[in-house]
């Protein structure tokens, strides 16, 4: 019997980006670990990953071409050859493509965050091709661009500083179920003796832990930052030194943050005046002290209408009360800026002839399905290429890109483990391998290691990685480019620029046999200044964002839909609903693994005893979730982790899963964040009612 070691790399869109060992015993994979010596994995993998070996070996995996009997939806469907399934695609394709490319688009996102599974030879094609571009905005492109305001790149403090932090306000984020491994090293800074304080609606896992948790209503963040800022400029717990040599517009952010006293900002997060008061005295009188404050900042606070601008504010913290000056100190928000990714020489822009395609959004897929030819628009979309995505599930108006789909006149191409929501619309799915069976090189959004990972095991029955089946369809459209016969490893080898100093001592071969490497960054990034803003410095003022039209001081952009902000709205729809990840799935990933499914249960509602109370939901009872974009059911759980006025549904489930047959984003609504052109699915109100058995 022989029995290897591979090292892999946890593929899933997680900030954390596991380095993994997988035992091979003749040609199958028994076991899953996390690399002991990888420093931020630490040995561990999350519940859902060590399950990734059930995933692979899942009965339900797709092993060959399908083309669909059934109606859309339906998922009905007939296994074929590849040659079948190639032949076909390609024959659906060209006739499109010689009348107007653009009317094909890619959909995909992070199912995969591999650089070539994820995006290189896809990416090829599609701009070979010359078919739409997709803004890739679903998650993370509103703080983002907060971010790059105010600091300059997706730079921040380095996890593995965090347990030195005196004080760690964990903003909007859920790291026990999202973050693992930053928890572990919030864990250990807590026995050090750092105080912990979470913001967040909801009593989260995280919050729960917890020394403090401040409970605002969602979207409300902005105002809260602004009333720290407050508070921290009129009781001078400020780093003037830091301020006046590192940043531009402190004057400005003076004017604009005396706007903000503590009564104000309280009544607009719906907090106590004391909570506003006691946070900023606590965050800039540990920084007075000398000692490290930091911020991980997550992703909770962007999906709203104002959600770049909260990130921008939060953001400005750190400056005003010098927390850069420590390694241990400062803010996270994303890694991913601090790698020499070559994108480029991976993806391969050149090969786009004529001019740059329109661009469609991803999160206003349901709309945009359903227009037809237009000026402005362009051409209809007649097919749609999904893979390392499940819009059907994830979404927003999730009612609307159904009935995309369903369109008859739509040829859809699915890429898939598992025929998921989106599969079973599907005209053609074609079987992809997962990550045990192909290679893929991986920089992170949580950590500063260049990861590799291994093919472990062949690919299962005819399945193929994405780059393989891309080569192959390219190879059918008639695309002859040298770009095309490239192999993954000699992609994976242009991954990272190794002339740039963060990367010299890297080369793909020995990341292959070690799994890691890390980056050469600076312990404390912004300790001396250098900021890469237009200014180099902390831009609390920015011209950036005057020319693209936004206020370029901090300010506070409320909520599309609250009851303050749309009193008229929130009388037939009181509640705000958000629908941050459930801990046992990874978006919808994980969905169908039963042991995964059995410890989520079936989807759920968590609402407040007196928004429960009044209306005579009683827990456990099912509810109907509804307001004017659709509806969906869920078990309650009348609970006080719900704030009042908050109902929150963990997600995101398979809608074939449901007992209804749909999910939370059948509330949401397509509408987009004040930046970054992201989406705004905790910017919603709902009404709750019974459901008479
Ligand atoms: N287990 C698991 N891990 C995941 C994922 C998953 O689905 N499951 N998804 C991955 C992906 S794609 C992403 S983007 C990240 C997300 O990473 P995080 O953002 O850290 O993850 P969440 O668990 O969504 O935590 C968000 C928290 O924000 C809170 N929140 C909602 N609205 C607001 C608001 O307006 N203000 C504030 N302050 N808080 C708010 C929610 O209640 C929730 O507790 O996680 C990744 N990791
Ligand atoms: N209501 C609500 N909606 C949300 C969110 C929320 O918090 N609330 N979160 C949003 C966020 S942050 C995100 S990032 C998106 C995530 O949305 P998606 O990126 O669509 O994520 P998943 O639903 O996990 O779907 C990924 C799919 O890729 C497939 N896949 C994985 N690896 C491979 C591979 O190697 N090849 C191929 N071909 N397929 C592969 C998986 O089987 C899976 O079905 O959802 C968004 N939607
Ligand atoms: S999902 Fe996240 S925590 Fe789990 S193994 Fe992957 S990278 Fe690690
Ligand atoms: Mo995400």
């Amino acid at each position: 019997m022989t029995k290897t070691l591979v090292r892999a790399t946890c593929p899933h869109d997680c900030p954390d980006t596991c380095a993994i060992h997988v035992t091979v015993e003749n040609g199958v994979a028994t076991e899953i670990k996390g690399d002991p010596d990888h420093p931020t994995t630490a040995g561990v993998l999350c519940t859902k990953v060590s399950r990734y070996i059930d995933r692979t070996y899942h009965p339900d995996r797709i092993l060959t071409p399908l083309r669909r009997v059934g109606k859309k939806g339906e998922g009905r469907f007939e296994p074929i050859s590849w040659d079948q399934a190639l032949d076909e695609i390609a024959s659906r394709l060209k006739p499109i493509a010689a009348r107007d490319p653009q009317a094909i688009l890619p959909y995909s996102y992070c199912g995969t965050m591999g650089l070539l599974q994820g995006e290189a030879m896809a990416m090829r094609f599609f701009h070979k091709l010359g078919a739409s571009f997709l803004d890739r905005t679903v998650c993370a492109t509103a703080g983002f661009t907060g971010y790059k305001y105010t600091i300059g790149g997706s730079i921040g403090t380095d996890i593995e500083q965090f347990q030195d932090a005196r004080l760690i306000v964990i903003w909007g984020g859920n790291p026990i179920a999202s973050n693992l491994h930053f928890w572990m090293r919030v864990q250990e800074a807590k026995r050090r003796g750092a105080k912990l304080i979470a913001i967040d609606p909801y009593r989260s896992l995280t919050a729960e832990k917890c020394h403090q948790h401040i409970a605002l209503m969602p979207g409300t963040d902005a105002a809260l930052a602004l009333g720290l800022m407050h508070v921290l400029i009129k009781e001078n717990l400020l780093d003037h030194d830091y301020i006046a040599q590192h940043t531009v517009g402190f004057e400005q952010l003076k004017e604009r943050a005396a706007e903000w006293n503590p009564e104000r900002t309280a009544e607009t997060c719906g907090i106590s005046v004391e909570e506003v008061v006691n946070l900023a005295r606590e965050y800039g009188g540990t920084a007075m002290r000398g000692e490290p404050v930091a911020i991980r900042l997550n992703y909770g606070v962007q999906r709203v209408r104002g959600g770049g601008m909260a990130v921008r504010n939060i953001t400005c913290l750190p400056a005003l009360v010098g927390a850069w000056r420590h390694a241990a100190g400062g803010a996270q928000l994303s890694t991913s800026g601090s790698f020499p990714a070559n994108r480029a020489a991976l993806q391969r822009p050149d090969l786009l002839q004529g001019p740059r395609p329109r661009t469609i959004n991803m999160n206003t897929i349901g709309d945009d399905l359903l227009r037809e030819s237009s000026p402005g628009f362009g051409p209809k979309i007649e097919a749609v290429i999904v893979y390392n995505a499940n819009p059907v599930a994830i979404a927003p108006d999730s009612a609307k890109v159904q009935r995309g789909f369903e369109r008859e006149d739509l040829f859809t191409v699915v890429l898939e483990h598992f025929l998921t929501d989106s599969a079973d619309y599907a005209d053609i799915v074609l079987p992809a391998t997962t990550q045990l069976e192909h290679v893929d090189a991986h920089l992170a959004y949580g950590h500063l290691y260049m990861m590799a990972n291994n093919a472990a095991i062949a690919p299962l029955g005819e399945s193929k990685p994405n780059t393989e089946i891309f080569r192959l369809l390219a190879s059918r459209m008639g695309f002859t480019d040298a770009a095309f016969q490239e192999s993954d490893d000699e992609m994976a080898a242009t991954a990272f620029n190794n002339k740039d100093a963060r990367a010299v001592h890297f080369d793909w071969e020995s990341l292959k046999r070690t799994g890691w490497s890390k980056l050469n960054m600076p312990a404390a990034p912004f300790a001396d200044g250098g900021f890469p803003t237009p200014s180099g410095k902390c831009e609390f003022y920015s011209s950036s964002m005057l020319a693209d039209g936004l206020d370029p001081v901090p300010s506070y952009i409320p909520n599309y839909e609250s009851v303050a902000s749309n009193p008229e709205l929130a009388a037939k729809y009181p509640l705000a609903m958000i629908s941050p990840p459930a801990r046992n799935f990874l978006n919808s990933t994980f969905v169908n693994v039963q042991s995964l499914r059995a410890t989520e249960g079936e989807p759920h509602l968590d609402i407040h005893p007196d928004d429960a109370a009044v209306r005579r939901i009683a827990d456990k009872e099912m509810v109907r979730i509804f307001n004017d974009r659709g509806s969906f059911v869920a078990r309650a759980r009348v609970t006080p982790k719900a704030r009042a006025g908050l109902v929150v549904g963990l997600s995101i489930w398979w809608k074939k899963l449901a007992s209804d047959g749909k999910n939370a984003n059948e509330v949401t609504s397509q509408r987009l964040t004040d930046m970054g052109r992201a989406p705004t699915f905790y910017d919603t109100l709902v009404q709750v009612e019974k459901v008479e058995p």
